[in-house]
């Protein structure tokens, strides 16, 4: 699409005023996003990425249904709706979302003014902050009528299913860089009796299915400039059932790290005890008592599963010649996949450390 083409598409959408300028911003590795600026107010252009997301359709009216459950719940609780969830800006003609001559298909929200997204912890207290965030989207969500979700990508946080999909990588070896990742292969398949874990008790009824975000890096959630505080979840693509051990591990995987998650220099990269707790803490608080003993248990596996899982994932993806993941360089993936390999390695070693922060924050 050339530049002026695209600077049209949002006049395709109800907006207000006059587009001024869209121009990239964002650091997610699936969608592509714009900030639109117009002489009223500002907007939030999205490319989706249809090769991950197979039904646009049934992605538009999950992000739909979710958006306006949301927003009732936060009118209902006296917040303000355009700045605590994503509003979708329906197209000229009442869709939530457009397809482009070339196939891509588009959507717009409201941009949400003055906040901006870490992509790594700074201080502490931002991390509870987005703990609080996470845990009040997922009790906002428990009334949520689960049944009218379409599961975006199915198998998403199947752990087994993401250990299958790497050996069958390995196994056609497409992009015959095989050779180049023993050691990871090594590391990965070593654990593979733990990979059914949390899958097998969701299956066995042992702990519950949830509406959960299943992506919850600490970038899909914004930060109020004025406050400092987490403001609005963000990135509901993948919003379906699963299990809250999903939300609360990959959110650690990420921010609990000490550096980037595609550091090259593995010396730099640690598992943050103490970011650990203050996530838990902002996370317990949120939930207030709604989590069961069990999922509480879990809660330190989860983190180190989630872990392993993303590094099995980038992994495959190297294996595979970079297919899935936005990547800026040829070894990003590998780089990707050997920090979650670290920090799950050193998640190991503290366990029961983990446990005993569980303990001392979360109530059920
Ligand atoms: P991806 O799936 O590629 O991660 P996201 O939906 O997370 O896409 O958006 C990418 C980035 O764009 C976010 O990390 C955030 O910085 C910015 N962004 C997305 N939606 C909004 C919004 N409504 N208001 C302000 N910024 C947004
Ligand atoms: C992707 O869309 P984004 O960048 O927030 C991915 C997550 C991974 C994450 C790793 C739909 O998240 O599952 O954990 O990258 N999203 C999808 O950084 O696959
Ligand atoms: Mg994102």
């Amino acid at each position: 699409m050339t530049e002026s083409e695209l600077k049209e598409l949002p006049n395709r959408f109800k907006i207000k005023g006059t587009v001024k300028e869209v121009r990239p911003i964002g650091e997610g590795h699936i969608n592509h996003t714009y900030l639109v600026s117009t002489d009223e107010r500002d907007y939030i252009l999205q490319s989706i990425n249809n090769t991950v997301f197979k039904n646009t359709k049934a992605l538009m009216d999950n992000v739909v249904a979710v958006t306006e459950f949301l927003s009732k719940v936060i009118k209902w609780n006296g917040g303000d709706p355009d700045r605590e969830t994503l509003t979708v800006i329906p197209t000229k003609d009442d869709k939530p979302y457009l397809t482009v001559e070339d196939g891509t298909p588009y959507r717009m929200y409201y941009n949400i003014t003055d906040s901006y997204t870490l992509q790594t912890v700074e201080k502490p207290e931002d991390f509870t902050s987005s703990a609080v965030a996470f845990g009040t989207f997922q009790k906002r969500l428990s009334k949520f009528d689960a049944s009218q979700l379409t599961e975006t990508i199915p198998a998403f946080h199947n752990t087994k299913v993401r250990y299958f999909n790497l050996m069958r990588a390995m196994r056609e070896n497409r992009s015959g860089r095989l050779e180049n990742v023993a050691k990871e292969c090594e590391f990965a398949l070593s654990r593979i009796s733990q990979a059914g874990i949390i899958v097998d008790a969701i299956e066995s009824g042992e702990i519950p299915l949830r509406v959960c975000h299943n992506d919850t890096k600490l970038n899909n959630v914004l930060m109020d400039k004025q406050t400092g505080k987490a403001i609005c979840v963000i990135d509901l693509d993948t919003v379906m059932p699963g299990s809250m051990l999903y939300d609360f591990g990959d959110a650690i995987r990420f921010g609990a790290s000490t550096a980037a998650e595609d550091e090259k220099d593995l010396s730099k990269v640690d598992f943050d005890l103490n970011l650990f707790e203050a996530y838990v803490k902002g996370y317990a608080e949120a939930l207030n008592g709604d989590i069961t003993k069990r999922e509480a248990e879990l809660l330190p596996l989860s983190a180190w599963m989630m872990t392993m899982e993303c590094g099995v994932r980038f992994l495959t993806d190297y294996i595979d010649g970079d297919v899935y993941f936005g990547t800026s360089y040829p070894e990003h993936n590998l780089d990707r996949c050997r920090t979650q390999f670290k920090l799950a390695s050193d998640m190991e070693k503290t366990r029961g450390a983990q446990a005993a922060i569980v303990e001392k924050y979360v109530k059920f």
